[in-house]
Formats: structure tokens, sequence, C-alpha cells
């Protein structure tokens, strides 16, 4: 056995009776089967482990009708305090199950183990105790009123912060059960209930969690999840008619399908969409500490991060030096199964995945960027890659352009703030963007001036539950995370009082 053949010995007893099954959709607190189902392959060797259920309009019918009577019912009932508690009873039941869930995850991804435990177990757990809190923190304004056609007797005036009715969820697969998790939170938190569809690649781990939900108290029909492909599930989820909100992480050209639709039935939705955040090293920029900071900001996760540190600007003065160093630390990167204890960087999602990557180193190197590191693949079955980078990167080349969503830095060298800074902006991208300086005042100018949702400062992708994380231009409209992802699930409701 090679050190990239993904070793299932090494799984616990439950994340091995997820082997060689058809798992179903889980509807109304209900396992249900469909007639059709697909396979889930194991990224690390290609082969199918498991299948998953495939809805079709009667599943999608019944969920969201599942969901409406929860908002309606046991969930409309249950005080604020309630909620907060059952989320808290989930946030534990998810962290004492990390183990199967992890693996689970790793098994369909193809992301590292650590990975998956440290974000889709231990930051959802954080994040679902954040998100509980707001539960009982839901405030409306109260006012005395003028209204001046009613000039006697005395009015006052309220609002109140409702659930915006039953969400409809669409994720990836990059960080399958953390990005489920942030939609899934705030939503409870509010008031909301929820059909989520996961990526077809990786719907086990939230399949799982829903179940945990129940063991937390929370009631059946509040969490529904329906698997099957983006183009019929998906759509069948934007256009029903008894969901009240869209909430979206994924590609921007999906995204903005889905918010032409979602605007024709005037439904709410909140976007997180693509990215191609720049990294930029200025003149007085520790090397090292820079150099290991910019290759873990496009490599960690495979480069598979919306916000991946993709673009690499650094300052002339340091540039060969950092770029010698960032090639040393890609070619140092050992590929090995993701379920391998201390695995470094394992497989992207699929070959198929793996191919459309490849198609764009080589078009950085047609278009004039010098290949530094990797390019080449291991032969192998799993879609094993390795980490790539580009120097003398040009804002004209398709792979600058567009997300990659791989493991692959295009990196360019510049001399002036000015500059720097036109490059970064250089981008219908808005996600992320990092500076690595110690001068404030340069810090408060560039923060100022970089156009993303999120800017890191000697840090890259620091992403905490308390913050809004959204993206500006074509990386979305909305916010998951923080307060603002809470109050989108709600509306307002503004009431009058009249006494003569
Ligand atoms: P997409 O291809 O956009 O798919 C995302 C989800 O949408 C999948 O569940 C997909 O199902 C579904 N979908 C596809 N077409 C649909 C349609 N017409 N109507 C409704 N749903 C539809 O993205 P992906 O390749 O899975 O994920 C990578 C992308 O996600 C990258 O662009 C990345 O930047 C972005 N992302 C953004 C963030 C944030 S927070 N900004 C975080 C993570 C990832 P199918 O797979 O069956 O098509």
């Amino acid at each position: 056995m090679s050190h990239l053949d993904n070793d299932l010995s090494l799984l616990g007893d439950a994340a091995r009776g997820y082997l060689g099954r058809t798992h179903g959709l889980h509807i109304g607190g209900e396992d249900v089967a469909t007639r059709h189902s697909y396979a889930l392959i194991d990224p690390a060797s290609g082969q199918e482990f498991a299948r998953a259920s495939e809805a079709g309009e009667d599943e999608v019918d019944r969920s969201v009708a599942a969901a409406r009577n929860a908002l309606e019912g046991e969930w409309k009932a249950l005080r604020p305090h309630e909620r907060e508690r059952r989320l808290l009873k989930l946030a534990d039941l998810l962290e004492a199950h990390e183990r199967e869930i992890s693996e689970v995850e790793t098994l369909c991804s193809g992301r590292l183990l650590a990975n998956t435990a440290g974000v889709d177990v231990q930051y959802s757990a954080h994040a679902l105790r954040y998100m509980a809190g707001w539960a009982t923190k839901l405030e409306g304004q109260t006012m005395r009123l003028s209204v001046p056609y009613v000039p006697e007797g005395d009015l006052r005036g309220f609002t109140f912060r409702e659930p915006v009715g039953v969400v409809g969820a669409i994720v990836p697969w990059n960080v399958a059960l953390g990005i489920a998790v942030w939609k899934i939170a705030p939503a409870l938190s509010a008031g909301c209930t929820i059909v989520l569809k996961p990526a077809p690649q990786t719907p086990l781990s939230v399949l799982r969690f829903a179940r945990l939900a129940l063991e937390a108290g929370i009631p059946e029909g509040v969490i529904n999840i329906v698997t099957g492909s983006g183009s019929a599930v998906g759509e069948m989820l934007v256009n029903h008619r008894d969901i009240a909100m869209i909430s979206f992480t994924g590609s921007t050209s999906v995204g903005r399908a889905i918010a032409v639709q979602a605007a024709g039935q005037f439904k709410k939705y909140s976007l997180e969409l693509g990215g191609k955040s720049p990294v930029i090293l200025m003149e007085d920029a520790d090397i090292d500490a820079s150099a290991h900071a910019a290759a873990w900001a496009i490599f960690g996760n495979h480069g598979q991060n919306c916000c991946a540190g993709s673009r690499l600007y650094v300052h002339r003065s340091i540039h060969d030096a950092v770029i010698e160093r960032v090639a040393q630390i890609a070619n140092e990167i050992e590929l090995s199964a993701p379920l391998r204890p201390g695995a470094a960087m394992g497989p992207v999602i699929s070959r198929a995945h793996r191919e459309r990557v490849s198609d764009y180193i080589e078009a950085g190197v047609a278009q004039g960027a010098k290949l530094v590191a990797g390019g080449r693949n291991p032969e192998h079955d799993g879609a094993y890659m390795r980490p790539t980078v580009l120097a003398g990167a040009e804002s004209e080349m398709t792979p600058v352009q567009d997300e990659i969503f791989g493991p692959v830095l295009m990196a360019a060298a510049f001399d002036t703030e000015d500059e720097v800074l036109s490059l970064a902006n250089d981008s219908r991208f808005g996600l992320g963007a990092s500076v690595f300086t110690n001068d404030a005042e340069r810090i408060h100018r560039m923060v100022e001036r970089l156009e993303a949702g999120s800017v890191w400062i000697n840090i890259h992708n620091a992403l905490d539950v308390a913050l809004p994380f959204g993206g500006w231009k074509e990386s979305g409209v909305g916010n998951d995370l923080g307060e603002a992802s809470v109050l989108a699930h709600t509306r307002l409701k503004a009431s009058v009082h009249y006494h003569r």
C-alpha cells in the first residue's frame, strides 16, 4: 500500500458503518429512501464507498412542508432560551462525535482529517454556541409616535424581529458541514426552520448532524436535508413558493442564476460566492514568516478555499527571496492519503476538478508565467496534485482573473503601495485580502482602500464567528457569521398602538 492509498482500516467503527450503504434523505426527522441513488466516490482512490439518494419533486415538497409545519408548530412555541439550550446541546453532541463525523467528511471530500476535525466539527461547535446566544438577544424598538393626521391621543410604536420563515440553503463541498452550520445555526437561532441541500459529493456529515439535532431536542422538521444535484434539487428549492429565503454558498456563476430567480419571486437571499484573494507582502515583511503564511494561504485545504490567497504580490526588494522560500515549501509538501495521521496535503475533490485546475496551470504558462514549483501530478487513481507556484503573473492572465479553486499560486512583484493596491483591486472578486507589514499608517490606508469584505493584517484567512464574513463585487451579497447573519434571518414588523 502506498502512502497515497487511503487505509480504510484506520476508520473507527462508526465511520466504517457508512461504507457500502445507501443513505436516505432527512425529512421531518425521518430517514427517507428514494427511487434513485448515486455513488459517493473517495477522492483519494476514485472508488465508490457508499451511495446517496437523489431527491425528486415529491421529496422536496415533503421537506418544505415538514419545515413549514415545524415553523408554525413546536419550534415557534418554544421560548428563545429553549432554542438556545438545544443549540448548545447540539454543539456538545457534535464534539462528542468528532471522530465519526470528521472521518466521514474526509472520505467524501479527500480533505485532511485534521482539517475536517478542526473546521467541520470544532469550529462548527464554536459557531453553534455563538449563534445559540443570539436566540435570547433579538430585540425590537419602542417609541412614541406623532402621526400628523391623528392629532389627538397617545400613539406608541414597536418593532418586532420575526423569523423570516422557511430557509432554503444550498452549500458546496469544500467545507461541507462547516458551511452548512454557518447556514443552519443563525437560521435556527432566529426561529426559522431549514431545508438544506449539500453538494452531491459531501452529503454524509450533514445528514449525521441532522440526526444529532433530534437527539439535542430540536424538533422534527426544523432541519431537513435533501440530497441530489444542484440543477434539479437546488433549483426546486430556489423556486419553491413556501421558501422565504435562499442562503447559498458556491460559485459566482450559480449564485448569479439564483439571485435572478430569487429576485423574481421577491425572496430574500444571501450569496457567499467565489474569490481571488490577494496576499500583499510589503518591504518590511518578515521574509520567512510571511512566505510561510503566503504558502499556506493557498495550499491549505488543497487550495479549495473561497478566500484562498491565490494571488501573491511581493515588494520587489524581497520578491526573489520570498518566491524561493514559497517554492521550497511547495516542493517539500508531501502528498499523502488524507486519513493518514500527520498528512500534509491530500487529493482535490475529484479527477475532473484536477483536470480543470491543471488546465489553468497550462494556460498560465502559455500566457507567459514561469513555473517555479509543482505542475506535475502523481500517477495514482486518486485526484492528487502537486502544489504549484507560477511567478511573473500579469493581471490579464486567465489564471490571475479566474477562481481556480486548487493549490495554484500566481505571484508577481510590485514597487509602490499605489501600484499594489491597483493590482489587488483589479479583480471582479472582492472576498478577502491580506497585507503583511508593521507600518501602522500604511495599515490604515490599505485597509480602507482594499476592495474586499475581509481584510487581514499579518495573517490570512482568519475567520471569527463574531465577525461578519461576506464578499464585495462578484464575491457575494450579504454575510455569514456574526450578528449580521442572524438579523438576515429575520424580518421587521412595525406595530402602532393607539389610546385616546
Ligand atoms: P457550485 O458549483 O456553485 O455549487 C454549489 C452548490 O450549488 C452545490 O450544492 C451545487 O450542486 C448547487 N447548484 C448548482 N447549480 C445550481 C442551481 N442552478 N440552482 C441551485 N443550486 C445549484 O460550487 P462548488 O463547485 O460546489 O463550490 C466551489 C465554489 O464555492 C467556489 O466558487 C468557492 O469560492 C465557493 N465558496 C464560497 C464560499 C464563501 S463563504 N464565499 C465558501 C466556500 C466556497 P451541484 O454540485 O450538483 O451542481
